[in-house]
C-alpha cells in the first residue's frame, strides 16, 4: 500500500479549507515562496561549479555576471513577490530600508520579511545553508505598506517558515496549523509532505552555540553550558551533545527533528552588537513561530521572542531556542546567575 503523496500545493489548499473567507491571496503568497526557493536551490546546488566557471561575483565564462549567492537569493525573493498583487511590502536581511511594490504593480494585504541566504560563512564550504521567511497582515490601513505593518510581534505572524539547502532540500512552515515539512524531490521538481505535524522533544540531548564565544557571555549563560557539558551526578542524566553547524536554519531543524537547544546569546564581543547577532524579524520570531507550533519555545533569556515588541526593522535579540525543557532551564540558570 502506497503512502499518500501529498503535494506542497495540495496541501496548502487543504489548509485553506480551515478559513471559509479565503481568497486564496495567502495560499498563493506561500506557493510563491515554495516556488523561489526551487530557483535558489538550483544555484544553490552548483555553487561548487562557479569556482571552476568564474568566481562569483566576476564574469564567468559565458561572459555573465555571476551573482554571489547570497544576492542571487535576495533578487529571487523579490522579483518572485512584488508583482503578484499579494503583498503590499517586503524587507530582507541584505537591504536596509523596507523593499516596496513597485508602482506600476498592485498591493496586496501581506507583508513578507526574509532572510534570503542563511549561513553566509557556509556558502563556500559546502555545508547546509537556508532561507528563513515570515507574512504578516497589513495593519496600517495604507494602501502600500509602511513600517508599522512590519513592527508586530511574533504571536501576530500569519505564517512562517524556512528552507534548508542540504543533503536534501526541505521547506518546513506553520500558520498556526502545526508545523509541516516537505521534501523536494529534484525528479518531479515538487515538494512532498514527508514531516507531517512534526513536534519536538520536550527535552533534548544537543546542545548547538558557537562555544569560541564563551569568554563574552554573561555567568549565566557560561554556567548553563557548564552544566550541560558535565554529568548529572545526582539525576544520572548523561551530558549532552554539542553540534554546531553556524546556518541557524541547520542547526534549528536538527534540534526540532531530534530535540535540544540552540543559542546564539548576548556578547560582549562587539560593542555595536550588546544583544547577539540574530535579528528579530526575519530570524528568532519566525524560528519562534515554528517551534511554539512544535511544542517548543523561543526565549531571549528572559521572555518569550514572540511577546516582543519589535522596535526597528533590523533589531537584534539574544536567542535560546529548542526543547522546552531544555529553554526553561536556560532561562532559570540566567535568572539565578546573570
Ligand atoms: P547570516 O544570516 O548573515 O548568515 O547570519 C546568521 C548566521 O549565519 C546564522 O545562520 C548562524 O547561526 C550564525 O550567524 C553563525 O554565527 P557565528 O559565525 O558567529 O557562529
Amino acid at each position: 500500500m502506497t503512502a499518500k503523496i501529498t503535494t506542497i500545493e495540495r496541501h496548502f489548499l487543504d489548509q485553506q479549507r480551515h478559513f471559509p473567507d479565503a481568497t486564496g491571496e495567502f495560499t498563493s503568497l506561500l506557493y510563491d515562496i515554495a516556488l523561489a526557493a526551487k530557483i535558489i536551490v538550483r544555484e544553490v546546488n552548483k555553487a561548487g561549479l562557479v569556482e571552476i566557471l568564474g568566481l562569483a561575483g566576476e564574469v564567468n565564462v559565458q561572459g555573465e555576471q555571476v551573482m554571489k549567492l547570497d544576492v542571487f537569493a535576495n533578487e529571487t525573493m523579490i522579483r518572485m513577490n512584488d508583482h503578484t498583487g499579494r503583498l503590499c511590502a517586503m524587507a530582507s536581511e541584505e537591504n536596509p530600508d523596507i523593499i516596496p511594490i513597485p508602482d506600476q504593480f498592485p498591493a496586496g494585504n501581506y507583508v513578507l520579511v526574509f532572510d534570503p541566504l542563511d549561513g553566509s560563512s557556509n556558502i563556500d564550504v559546502n555545508a547546509s545553508v537556508g532561507t528563513i521567511f515570515s507574512i504578516h497582515r497589513k495593519v496600517s490601513g495604507r494602501e502600500r505598506g509602511t513600517l508599522e505593518d512590519f513592527l508586530q510581534p511574533g504571536y501576530e505572524q500569519a505564517a512562517a517558515g524556512y528552507i534548508i539547502y542540504g543533503a536534501s532540500t526541505m521547506m518546513v512552515y506553520t500558520s498556526g496549523q502545526g508545523v509541516h515539512g516537505f521534501t523536494l524531490d529534484p525528479s518531479v521538481g515538487e515538494f512532498l509532505l514527508s514531516h507531517p505535524n512534526i513536534q519536538i522533544p520536550p527535552r533534548g540531548r544537543y546542545y548547538s552555540t558557537n562555544e569560541g564565544n564563551y569568554h563574552y557571555w554573561s555567568g549565566g549563560v557560561r554556567r548553563y553550558v557548564d552544566y550541560l557539558k558535565a554529568p548529572g551526578k545526582a539525576s544520572g542524566r548523561s551530558s549532552y551533545s554539542g553540534r554546531y553547524i553556524g546556518t541557524l536554519v541547520a542547526d534549528f531543524h536538527r534540534n526540532l527533528l531530534a530535540g535540544g537547544i540552540f543559542m546564539y546569546p548576548a556578547d560582549t564581543k562587539d560593542p555595536k552588537k550588546p544583544h547577539g547577532k540574530l535579528r528579530l524579524l526575519c530570524e528568532a520570531a519566525p524560528m519562534a513561530f515554528i517551534v511554539e507550533q512544535a511544542g517548543g519555545r523561543a526565549s531571549d533569556g528572559r521572555e518569550d521572542i514572540m511577546q516582543i515588541q519589535p522596535e526597528s526593522l533590523h533589531q537584534r535579540v539574544p536567542l535560546f531556542i529548542g526543547s522546552r525543557e531544555d529553554v526553561d532551564e536556560a532561562e532559570q540558570f540566567i535568572r539565578e546567575f546573570g
